[in-house]
């Protein structure tokens, strides 16, 4: 970053260097890698016994043309093409991309649904008021969300939370606001699916959002990302969370931070298909065999 265009007030430790859009980059090319691995998708869930393909009308519709030169215009494109979508009545899952792209698509899925419940699988909050000076990015999308109204804040939850932060209590404000808050302490060592049978109770029958930061899970096991933090959570309580999901009124999904260059295995990626691919499973009319 240009030093003449830093802002002191926001930009003077190692950790705000670490938390912003300025250390790794390349998510732009998630949902391109998620494709190439989703070749490895067959139709049929083994696990759960869904057959997604017999129960709803499936089809990649492609990318939102982004303004890569403007985030504010870029949010105004991916709102507008998100409203066209819901009016459809399709349910969209998303690949990402970063985290800012929650942050336009909630506001085209509770200008549908009204304020929505929020399922967010993540290592990061992303409720930071500003980073760098700049309100929209991927670290304040779910701050932005609150403050526009579109979360039934009684029925948010955040689960795998976790790493360093810029105060002692990076959740207090997430806490304030009514969210329940499961940083990963909470989740070491335990399977999550009683975790999730309260998040049930929690979101009721309203319309629920389902946003999962690929970084919720351990770099061992999804290192492509762009803001990495120890002791994560595994794949399979990654799928547990989303297995958790079935039965909910989801209006949505997405999956978002995944960056290719930094995992050359490619595992990153095949692991977010999976991820979507499980979304898909637990989608309200669901035929299970
Ligand atoms: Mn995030």
């Amino acid at each position: 970053m240009d030093p003449e265009t830093r802002d002191p007030g926001t930009y003077h430790s190692p950790s705000r260097i670490l938390g912003s859009i300025i250390y790794r980059n390349s998510i732009r090319f998630g949902p391109r890698q998620i494709r190439v691995e989703s070749a490895m998708l067959r139709a049929y869930n083994s696990g759960t016994r869904a057959a997604p393909y017999e129960s709803l009308v499936v089809a990649d519709i492609g990318d939102v043309n982004v303004n890569v030169y403007d985030l504010k215009d870029t949010c105004k494109r991916i709102r507008e093409a998100y409203r066209k979508i819901l009016a459809t009545g399709c349910i969209p899952l998303t690949m990402g991309g970063d985290h800012t792209i929650a942050y336009p698509i909630l506001q085209a899925v509770a200008e549908k649904h009204g304020p929505v419940g929020l399922v967010h699988v993540d290592a990061h909050a992303d409720t930071s008021d500003v980073v760098l000076g700049e309100k929209i990015g991927h670290g304040t999308p779910f701050r932005r969300c609150v403050e526009e109204g579109l979360l039934d804040c009684q029925r948010v939850v955040q689960i795998g939370l976790r790493g360093s932060g810029y105060s002692a209590d990076s959740y207090e404000w997430s806490r304030e606001q009514g969210f329940r808050v499961v940083p990963v302490e909470e989740c070491w060592f335990k399977s999550l699916t009683p975790l999730m049978s309260e998040v049930r109770a929690q979101m009721g029958s309203g319309p629920v959002y389902l946003s999962f930061d690929i970084d919720a899970l351990d770099p061992g096991f999804a290192p492509g990302t762009g803001t990495p933090e120890i002791a994560g959570l595994t794949p399979i309580q990654g799928v547990e969370i989303i297995r958790g999901c079935r039965g909910l009124n989801l209006v949505g999904c997405d999956l978002v931070e995944v960056s290719p260059p930094y995992d050359p295995t490619g595992n990153t990626a095949l692991t977010g298909a999976n991820l979507l691919f499980e979304m898909l499973c637990v989608l309200p009319k669901m035929k299970y065999y």
